[in-house]
């Protein structure tokens, strides 16, 4: 049976799509939910949202054995939580940190992801469709729907 991917999202995600639209868009969370399982075809996905910490380590190791990869939009906990980072390190299989935000072009309290050291790839900036593309990195690395990326290339199994 295919592994599910599974596409976590962090503190106050929950509430997309109703405030500071110039920064984030209107696309709600529920939207998003729509546009991964669209962009993952048949494949399964697992999408989450929490604003605890606990709860997205908690389906971080849940992953580590049932999931084919992780699409992960930390939010706040970018910049924060070595805890969830100590918990993406377990995950073996590849690991997308989103931002619909680019993060990079923002106050510097919202630049440097501690994340991303675990991740395979960050995707920031291309606003909720960044989510499509970070589902089909995934489908691609795991080998899925006529893949043509490898491990090899990305430097992470
Ligand atoms: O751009 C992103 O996706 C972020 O991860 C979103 C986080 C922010 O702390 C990161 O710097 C970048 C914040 C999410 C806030 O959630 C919202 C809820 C309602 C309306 C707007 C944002």
């Amino acid at each position: 049976m295919t592994k599910p991917i599974y596409v976590l999202n962090g503190p106050n995600l929950n509430r997309l799509g109703t405030r500071e639209p110039e920064i984030y868009g209107r696309t709600t969370l529920v939207q998003v939910e729509a546009l991964c399982r669209q962009a993952a075809g048949e494949w399964p996905i697992e999408f989450r949202q929490s604003n605890s910490e606990a709860q997205l380590i908690d389906w971080i190791h849940e992953a580590v054995d049932r999931a084919a990869g992780i699409v992960i939009n930390p939010a706040a906990y970018s910049f924060t939580s070595i805890a969830i980072l100590d918990a993406l390190k377990m995950f073996a299989a590849p690991i997308i940190e989103i931002h619909i935000s680019n993060i990079h072009r923002r106050e510097e309290i919202y630049q440097r992801s501690l994340m991303s050291r675990a991740a395979t790839a960050v995707i920031a900036g291309l606003g909720a469709k960044g989510y499509a593309v970070a589902v089909r990195a995934v489908v691609e690395l795991a080998g899925g729907d006529g893949a043509v990326m490898s491990s090899v290339e990305t430097g992470r199994t």
